[in-house]
C-alpha cells in the first residue's frame, strides 16, 4: 500500500513545478515551433505559391482564437485540398487491409461505416473529435503547426489531442516531414479511438508533467518511434501502427521493405536514439504488442528523476501531484 500524500496546486516549487493541472490550462500551452513553414522553408511545396500561404494563416488564425470548451472550427475545405486527401485516402485504404495493424483497420473500418472517411470530403475535426469521445474520451484542440514537445505531450496526459488543420500542398500529396490535418486524421485519429492505444498515449502525457528537459527529449523520441513511426507483430507478421506511415504510403512500403533496419522496443534503448524528420527513417522499432509496449514503457518511467507522482482523476478531470514514497 503507498502512502503517498496529495502536493496542493499553490506552493509552486522544484517539488511542485507549474505544468497543467487541468485541461482549460491547455490555453497557456500553444508554443509552436518554427520548422518546416511554408513562410520560411524555401523547400517546402508551398513556399512560392502565395494563396497556399494565405490559406494556411487563415488557418492558424482560427487555431490561436481557440479557448478551451470551444467547438473545433469548422472549416470548407476547397476542392484542391479534398482532392489532395482524395489521393492520400485512396492509398490508404488500398494499403491498410494488408499492412495496418488489426487495432488500425477496426477503427478505420468503423469511420467508413459512419459515414466519416469518405475519398470525397475530409472530416471535419469536431466530428472526428465527437467519434473519438464515445471510444475511449479523446478530443481535439486545434493547432497552428508544431508545438514544442512540452506542450503537445502535456496534452496528452488530459487525452486531449493538439490537430493541425490545414491540409498539405497538392504538389507533394504523398509525403510532408510536417504534420497536417490529413496527417492527423487518416494517421493519429483511429489508433486514439482504440481503448489500449488511448491508454499508452495518455501515459506517455503524464509522464512528460513536470519532467526535466532532457526527459522530455526522450519522451518525444519514444514518442516519435512508437505513436509516429511504430511497428508491431501480428500473428507472425510485421505491421504498421505509426502515424507518419499510415499517413505516407511511400514510407509505409519503406518501412516494410528490405531497406530499413528493424529492431526490437526497448524504450531505455529507443529513447536515445537520434533521429531525423526530413526523409524516410532508416531504423524502425518494432513493438510485441501494444500491451508489452505499455508494460515495457511503464517500467522504465518509473526509473525517471521525478520527486513526485502523478495521477489523472477522471472525476474531476485533473492532474493530482503526490509525494513520491
Ligand atoms: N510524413 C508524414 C506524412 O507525410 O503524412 C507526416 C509526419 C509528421 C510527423
Ligand atoms: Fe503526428
Amino acid at each position: 500500500l503507498q502512502h503517498a500524500s496529495l502536493i496542493g496546486e499553490d506552493n509552486i516549487s522544484s517539488k511542485n513545478p507549474w505544468f497543467p493541472r487541468h485541461a482549460s490550462e491547455l490555453d497557456d500551452c500553444n508554443h509552436l515551433m518554427t520548422k518546416y513553414e511554408p513562410e520560411l522553408d524555401m523547400n517546402h511545396p508551398g513556399f512560392a505559391d502565395k494563396v497556399y500561404r494565405e490559406r494556411r494563416k487563415e488557418i492558424a488564425k482560427l487555431a490561436f482564437a481557440y479557448k478551451y470548451g470551444d467547438s473545433m472550427p469548422h472549416i470548407d475545405y476547397t476542392e484542391t485540398e479534398n482532392k489532395t486527401w482524395n489521393s492520400v485516402f485512396t492509398t490508404v485504404e488500398e494499403l491498410a487491409p494488408k499492412h495496418a495493424c488489426e487495432e488500425y483497420r477496426r477503427v478505420f473500418k468503423m469511420l467508413q461505416e459512419e459515414g466519416l472517411f469518405v475519398p470525397e470530403k475530409i472530416p471535419q475535426l469536431e466530428d472526428m473529435s465527437k467519434f473519438m469521445q464515445k471510444h475511449t474520451g479523446f478530443t481535439l484542440r486545434p493547432a497552428a503547426g508544431l508545438l514544442t514537445a512540452r506542450d503537445f505531450l502535456a496534452s496528452l496526459a488530459f487525452r486531449i489531442f493538439q490537430s493541425t488543420q490545414y491540409i498539405r500542398h497538392i504538389n507533394a500529396p504523398f509525403h510532408t516531414p510536417e504534420p497536417d490535418a490529413i496527417h492527423e486524421i487518416l494517421g493519429h485519429m483511429p489508433l486514439l479511438a482504440d481503448p489500449s492505444f488511448a491508454q499508452f498515449s495518455q501515459e506517455i502525457g503524464l509522464a512528460s508533467l513536470g519532467a526535466s528537459d532532457e526527459e522530455i527529449e526522450k519522451l518525444s523520441t519514444v514518442y516519435w518511434f512508437t505513436v509516429e513511426f511504430g511497428l508491431c507483430k501480428e500473428a507472425g507478421e510485421t505491421k504498421v501502427y505509426g502515424a507518419g506511415l499510415l499517413s505516407a504510403y511511400g514510407e509505409l512500403l519503406h518501412a516494410l521493405s528490405e531497406k530499413p533496419e528493424l529492431r526490437p522496443f526497448d524504450p531505455a534503448t529507443t529513447a536515445v536514439q537520434p533521429y531525423q524528420d526530413q526523409e524516410y527513417q532508416p531504423i524502425y522499432y518494432v513493438a510485441e504488442s501494444f500491451e508489452d509496449m505499455k508494460d515495457k514503457f511503464r517500467r522504465w518511467v518509473s526509473s525517471m528523476s521525478r520527486p513526485f507522482e502523478v495521477r489523472f482523476n477522471p472525476h474531476t478531470g485533473r492532474v493530482e501531484v503526490l509525494d513520491r514514497v
